[in-house]
């Protein structure tokens, strides 16, 4: 199946997120915003679709590498297009990002779905019909009823837990530039009141300010051991290796790693010989796609260690509900002021429909499992 044409549109649509100096999410007014879709093609007219940031699959980057490695190609081998492209960040002087190489596997995933009529779980191996959502808060805030304080975060997972059904909970606590943050104490308190309101058998999980120092964490970490949390996930620079081992020396809560830090499956593989995890961390965005989070999902099973996929989306859902190594998917960011599950514009359905007992299931449409509305998306270009 020879890829005949890519392209990449670029469309506007309302979003309710703001980002805060530090880049971190919060609701916000409605505005504008724009995202992009990008298009893989064959001879015989089959196409993959993704959604994704603009900037991920400018005209120049499929100019100068996506086009001239995949036009021409079969497109059923995504392996080797993998390889070509991937290769060509060596010499692109930080051009060609991780997360191009995520948009152009994404795509050529559900081409491969569409091709075959079948969905990309169930063709990347089909280990389960269904996952159990975590809820993911969005990071603290200071917006009066939102996630301001230690009771707010605990009315939240109250309502989480017990009116929409979510049977695991994951916080992100305050971050800078939010009023006293970032402070141990203050997210461990809200860690205590959430495990207060959820009670004990709930699985609990923290994803907090992302610079603390060692003794900072550890001194976390030891706490939250104490209210039986599932993990905490980075909360030190990830490319020091030697201080994830060092915590993990120190505490018996689980450490979850790593996730934005670059270097794809080979640096987990790295955390993992260097004993600095007891969980492995791959997002399909953050490790340049499904292709390389399947070789990190397979690598951690080897020893068996379960691999948490980091965020939302087709992509992630695909890959947790096609290993046998993870416990959960992430879904979020939920915040008490946004509507996690209203569709967005240009979609019919969102990637990720939870039931009422806390399950995602795999969709049987073939490819990703993305219903997106296209003519809403082809009338709203820019
Ligand atoms: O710092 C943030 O804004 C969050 O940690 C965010 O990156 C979130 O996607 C995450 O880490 N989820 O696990
Ligand atoms: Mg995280």
């Amino acid at each position: 199946m020879k890829i005949t044409d890519i392209t990449a549109l670029t469309f506007r649509h309302k979003t309710n997120t703001v980002r805060d100096s530090d880049g971190h999410g919060h609701p916000g007014p409605e505005s504008d915003t724009t995202s992009a879709l990008l298009t893989i093609t064959t001879e015989d007219g089959t196409t993959g679709h993704v959604i994704c940031r603009p900037g991920e699959v400018r005209e120049d980057l499929l100019d100068r590498f996506i086009r001239p490695n995949l036009l021409g190609q079969d497109a059923l081998c995504t392996e080797n297009l993998w390889y070509k492209v991937y290769k060509w960040q060596r010499l692109s002087g930080g051009q060609l990002l991780d997360r191009t190489l995520t948009a152009m596997d994404l795509a050529l995933w559900d081409l491969k779905g569409k091709a075959a009529g079948m969905p990309v779980w169930k063709l990347l191996g089909g280990a389960r019909p269904k996952i159990l959502a975590y809820g993911s808060t969005m990071c603290g805030d200071d917006l009066e009823n939102g996630l301001a304080t230690p009771e707010d975060y605990a009315r939240f997972a109250d309502w989480m837990v017990n009116t929409r059904g979510y049977k695991a909970v994951k916080l992100h606590g305050w971050m800078p530039p939010m009023p006293g943050a970032p402070d141990p104490k203050k997210d461990y308190k809200a860690c205590a009141a959430v495990r207060e309101a959820v009670g004990p058998d709930v699985p609990l999980m923290l994803d907090p300010h992302h610079f603390y120092t060692r003794t900072d964490t550890l001194w976390l970490a030891r706490k939250l051991a104490e209210l039986d949390f599932r993990w905490m996930e980075e909360p030190m620079e990830e490319a020091s290796i030697s201080s994830y081992k060092w915590l993990r020396d120190n505490t018996d809560l689980n450490i979850l790693g790593p996730e934005t830090m670059t270097g794809k499956h080979w640096i987990r593989g790295e955390y993992v010989k260097a004993d600095a995890i007891d969980l492995v961390r791959a997002g399909v965005w953050d490790v340049g796609g499904i292709t390389p989070a399947m070789k990190t999902a397979n690598m951690a099973e080897c020893f068996h260690m379960a691999t948490e996929m980091h965020g939302t989306g087709a992509g992630n859902l695909s890959v947790a509900l096609a290993i046998h190594n993870t416990s959960f998917y992430e879904r979020g960011l939920l915040h008490p002021f946004i509507d996690y599950d209203k569709p967005k514009e240009y979609q019919n359905r969102i990637d990720d429909e939870m039931d009422a007992d806390g399950y995602v299931h795999g969709r049987d449409d073939p490819g990703l499992g993305q219903d997106l509305n296209m003519d809403y998306i082809l009338a709203n270009q820019t």
